[in-house]
C-alpha cells in the first residue's frame, strides 16, 4: 500500500501487502510529535489525495485524454510535490493500469497514452527537482535496465531521489547486452550498479551481468537488483542483492556502501 501523511499531506513510502496497490493513510514522522490521538483528522487528511487517484483511474477507464497541466495543476492545489506524485501517485496508478490491461479492462493504446504523459511529466520534474544539485565529476551509480526491459520509470525514479540525496547517477536504457554492460560499468569506475527487471525472462540477463562480475579481474562494483519481478519472491543470484525494499531504503543502502571500498572479483 501506498503511505501518505494526513496532517502534511507528504508521500510516506510503501507498506505490507506490496501487491495492494491502493492509497493509504498515516503520520509522518515530522507531523508525529504534534499529533496525541488519532483525530478525525487522521481519517480524513488523505481523502483528497485518495479522490485525486480515483479520478486519475477513472479516467484511464473511460479512455479520456491525459492533460498534464491539469494534473499538475491539482497536485499543486492539493499541496502534494512533485517527487511524492511521482512516486505516491503515478507509480500505483502505473501498477493499476497494469492490472487494468492484463484483465482486458483498457487498450494496450491507453497504457501507452498514460506512459507517454508519464515520460513527460518525469522530464518536467527532473528539470525543476535537480537543477540546483550541482553534477559531479564522477560517476557513482549506474542504473540500467535489464537488456530487452524497457520499462525504465523504475530508473528514473531512483536517478531523481538518488540525485537529490547528491550521489551521482548515470542511467541507461534500454538495457546493454552483459558483456558491454560490465565492459562500461567498470570504465566507469562505479561502485554500484542497479538492474531493473520486470519480467522473469531478464533474470537470465542480470544473473550473466552478475557472472561477468564474478570472473572480471580487479575491482568490482556491488550490484544490486531491483523491479516489478524482484517485489514478489526470486531465487538468489550468485554476486548480487536482490532489493524489493522502498525508494528511502535504496537511498539509505546506496549512500552506505557508497562509503565501503572498492569490492574486488573473486577472479582477483
Ligand atoms: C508502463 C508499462 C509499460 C510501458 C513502459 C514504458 C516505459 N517507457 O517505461 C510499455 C508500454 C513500453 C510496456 C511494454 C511491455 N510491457 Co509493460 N508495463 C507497464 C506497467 C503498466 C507500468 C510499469 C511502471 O512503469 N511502473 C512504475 C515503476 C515506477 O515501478 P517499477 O518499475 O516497479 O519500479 C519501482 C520498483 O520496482 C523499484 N525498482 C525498479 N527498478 C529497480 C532497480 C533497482 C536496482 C532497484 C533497487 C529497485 C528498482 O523501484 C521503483 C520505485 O519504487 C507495468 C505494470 C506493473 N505492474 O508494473 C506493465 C508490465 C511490467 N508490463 C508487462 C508486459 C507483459 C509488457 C510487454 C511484454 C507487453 C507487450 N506484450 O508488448 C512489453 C514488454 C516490453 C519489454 N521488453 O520490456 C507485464 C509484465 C508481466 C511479467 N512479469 O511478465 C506488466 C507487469 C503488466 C501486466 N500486469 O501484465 N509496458
Amino acid at each position: 500500500m501506498f503511505r501518505w501523511c494526513s496532517y502534511c499531506q507528504s508521500f510516506m513510502g510503501e507498506s505490507e501487502p506490496r501487491d495492494n496497490f491502493t492509497l493509504t493513510h498515516g503520520v509522518c514522522a515530522k507531523c508525529r510529535p504534534k499529533v496525541r490521538t488519532i483525530t478525525q483528522q487522521e481519517l480524513e487528511g488523505v481523502m483528497p489525495i485518495k479522490l485525486f487517484f480515483n479520478e486519475l483511474q477513472s479516467s484511464i477507464l473511460s479512455l479520456q485524454k491525459f492533460d498534464k497541466s491539469k494534473i499538475m495543476a491539482e497536485a499543486n492545489r492539493l499541496n502534494i510535490n512533485a517527487a511524492d506524485l511521482l512516486a505516491g501517485v503515478m507509480q500505483p496508478l502505473l501498477y493499476e493500469i497494469g492490472k487494468m490491461y492484463q484483465e482486458g479492462k483498457i487498450p494496450a493504446v491507453q497504457e501507452h497514452k498514460f506512459s507517454m504523459m508519464i515520460k513527460e511529466l518525469i522530464r518536467d520534474i527532473r528539470m525543476e527537482l535537480l537543477a540546483n544539485i550541482p553534477e559531479k565529476q564522477n560517476t557513482e551509480v549506474l542504473l540500467a535496465c535489464a537488456n530487452g526491459n524497457f520499462h525504465e520509470f523504475g530508473i528514473s525514479l531512483l536517478e531523481l531521489h538518488l540525485k537529490k540525496a547528491g550521489v551521482s547517477v548515470e542511467s541507461l536504457y534500454p538495457g546493454l547486452p552483459p558483456d558491454q554492460l560490465v565492459a562500461y560499468a567498470k570504465q566507469l569506475n562505479v561502485k554500484v550498479v542497479g538492474l531493473s527487471v520486470s519480467m522473469e525472462n531478464q533474470l537470465a540477463e542480470v544473473e550473466e551481468v552478475a557472472r561477468l562480475f564474478n570472473e572480471s579481474k580487479g575491482p568490482r562494483p556491488y550490484v544490486i537488483v531491483g523491479g516489478f519481478v524482484i517485489r514478489s519472491t526470486t531465487p538468489p543470484i550468485d554476486g548480487a542483492t536482490l532489493f524489493s525494499g522502498s525508494i528511502e531504503e535504496l537511498v539509505r543502502w546506496v549512500v552506505e556502501h557508497l562509503k565501503d571500498q572498492h569490492l574486488e572479483s573473486t577472479a582477483g
